[in-house]
């Protein structure tokens, strides 16, 4: 059931992508063409999904949803090849294909993730315009703005940086997950609930199901990075060792890792225990972690 309805929510965003690249009309051209390598390449589409599916569980019009959508979408790839660079990960595999500077070249990869960011901003704003509730549409990219920009994952992908080769502690590291990988979930679910109109209440209690849900992820993807298959995961593995970063799993080691995910998913599958059409946040924790991509 779960897997049906993220399947179908990556359909619905998939094709507004790739409506979205041909009605934008990109100029040149050929930035189009690199931008839209690295997004149309596939991906879970995790984040599209948690745009749509929060805007349902608060009764809210999916259409409306959708640019918001599309716009995290944007944004997290742009994060992913400016993350593959030689400068940062210098990763040649993402999403089962070259990464974008191995296609192309460096110059037109950060320039494509620069396009993508902007092109993000271009859409929320078009359809804040466009919306019959431009409050709702503005509290949506503000969400998306904030988890993206420097006090969410940019901010996360800094600490990262600079912290690779040096001793962290479990609160640094913990810092670097929340702001790197969980502030986008989160973004992606504020932003899904305002567009439905949802209380501050239940953004709260949302935003905190994100926080459990973001730093599992992340934590599956240390254990990924070390036992996963790099044909199923469409990414290289042993890079996290290779850049000789701190990880859950090199700080508490794999079994106490794999302990702290259920641990967290039971705190997040807890808090929408209650909720009438609750059943999709239910079972994504368990997606998380039992996921080989
Ligand atoms: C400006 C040079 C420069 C870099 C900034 C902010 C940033 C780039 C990168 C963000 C950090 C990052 C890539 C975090 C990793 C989060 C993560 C686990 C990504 C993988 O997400 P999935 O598994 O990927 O959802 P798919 O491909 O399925 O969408």
């Amino acid at each position: 059931m779960f897997k049906k309805q993220l399947a179908a929510y990556s359909k619905i965003t998939d094709d507004a992508l790739g409506e979205l690249f041909i009605s934008n009309g990109v100029t040149p051209p050929h930035l189009q063409e690199v931008m839209a390598y690295s997004v149309m390449a596939g991906g879970k589409r995790l984040r599209p999904a948690l745009v749509l599916a929060t805007c349902a569980l608060f009764g809210g019009d999916e259409a409306q949803a959708l640019p918001f959508a599309c716009a995290i979408e944007l944004i997290h790839t742009y994060s992913l090849i400016h993350d593959d660079l030689p400068c940062i990960d210098n990763d040649d595999l993402r999403r089962g294909r070259p990464t974008s500077h191995m296609q192309y070249d460096e110059r037109r990869a950060l320039l494509a993730g620069d396009g993508l960011l902007s092109l993000a901003f271009e859409t929320m704003l078009k359809a804040a315009d466009n919306s019959n509730n431009k409050t709702r549409a503005i509290k949506a990219t503000k969400a998306i703005a904030d988890a993206a920009g420097t006090s969410g994952m940019v901010a996360g992908q800094w600490q990262d940086v600079l912290s690779e080769g040096c001793p962290i502690s479990q609160r640094e590291l913990e810092y670097i997950h929340r702001h790197k990988t969980a502030a986008l979930l989160i973004g992606a679910i504020q932003a899904g609930g305002y567009i439905a109109g949802a209380s501050e209440q239940d953004i709260s209690l949302m935003t905190e199901y994100g926080r459990y849900i973001g730093l599992t992820f992340q934590i599956s993807d240390d254990i990924l990075d070390v036992v996963g298959d790099a044909s199923l995961l469409g990414k290289n593995i042993g890079s996290d060792a290779m850049d000789k970063k701190v990880t859950y799993v090199s700080l508490y080691g794999l079994e106490r890792a794999r302990e702290i995910e259920a641990e967290l998913t039971t705190l997040a599958c807890g808090l929408v225990a209650n909720m009438e059409k609750g059943a999709f946040f239910q079972e994504l924790p368990r997606y998380i972690i039992e996921r080989a991509n």
